[in-house]
């Protein structure tokens, strides 16, 4: 996976994003970060890239000249390395909300372009012209995409095949199957006088997994019941089963 950010903090994301899990994988050469530097497409005499809005109001606003080259550079470069051009993904708080499964299409791709925009915005016809997918991280405004996009890279990076260990793998973790996180455990087996949950002490893998999932259920009602509508909607409880009755079997002189 090769991640493009195109951005006037460059080094805000590659500081962000070189430690850690994400910066082993950099390091491996499983990820590869490039973060580009929008100024240095500007054509203007004073690297200026934002502007006044037409309409008024408070605030500057990025150029679309400067925005667009430094696009159509990285997607150039995408291209004549026999590559398809690729998804652009502009950081706004008017985009889709970013989630899990968002993360998961993302995780496929060979190249993903991330357009942060800074101050106001960005002219609105460089983004009917480049973007793809706007995405959000929530319904909050934050002063920039960097930050959103260091999320979403997080994020998406962690599904590419690879980049976790084995220890460290995805599949159980909260979002993955609808329902938060359960709460875990190490040792000591008594801290602060608070013990850990004797079943997890047994084990028993089954007891164990029923546990687990019946925590998950407590948390999610309790933290997002959205969450556990969605998921008791798709996985009803299975009805209680009827006492088996025993079958009796006619004798031969009842049907004689
Ligand atoms: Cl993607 N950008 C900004 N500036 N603020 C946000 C956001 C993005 N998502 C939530 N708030």
């Amino acid at each position: 996976m090769n991640f493009h950010v195109l951005t006037l903090f460059p080094e805000m994301v590659t500081s962000g994003l070189n430690t850690s899990i994400i910066g082993r994988a950099v390091e491996n050469g499983i990820i590869t970060l490039e973060a580009v530097q929008i100024r240095d497409y500007t054509l203007d005499r004073h690297k200026k890239v934002d502007d006044y809005t037409y309409g008024g109001g408070a605030g500057m606003l990025m150029q679309a000249q400067p925005v667009y080259d430094a696009c159509k550079a990285v997607q150039d470069a995408i291209t004549a390395s026999g590559r398809k051009p690729a998804r652009v993904i502009f950081m706004t708080p008017r985009g889709h909300v970013f989630n899990q499964k968002m993360a998961e299409e993302f995780s496929k791709e060979e190249d993903l372009i991330f357009l942060c925009g800074h101050y106001e915005g960005i002219d609105e016809r460089v983004l009917e012209e480049v973007v793809t997918d706007p995405v959000s991280i929530g319904d909050y405004v934050l002063t920039g995409g960097e930050l959103p996009a260091m999320v979403a890279i997080d994020c998406i990076s962690r599904l590419v095949p690879g980049v976790l260990s084995n220890a460290e793998s995805a599949n159980t973790e909260s979002f993955q199957n609808g329902l938060l996180e359960y709460p875990q455990y190490s040792r000591p087996e008594e801290w602060m006088g608070k013990k850990v949950p004797e079943v997890l002490l047994s084990g028993h893998h089954a007891n164990v997994e029923k546990w687990r999932l019946e925590k998950s259920l407590e948390e999610t009602l309790k933290y997002r019941p959205d969450l556990y509508e969605k998921y008791m909607a798709e996985h009803p409880p299975k009805p209680a089963k009827k006492p088996r009755r025993k079958k009796v079997l006619a004798k031969p002189e009842d049907i004689c």
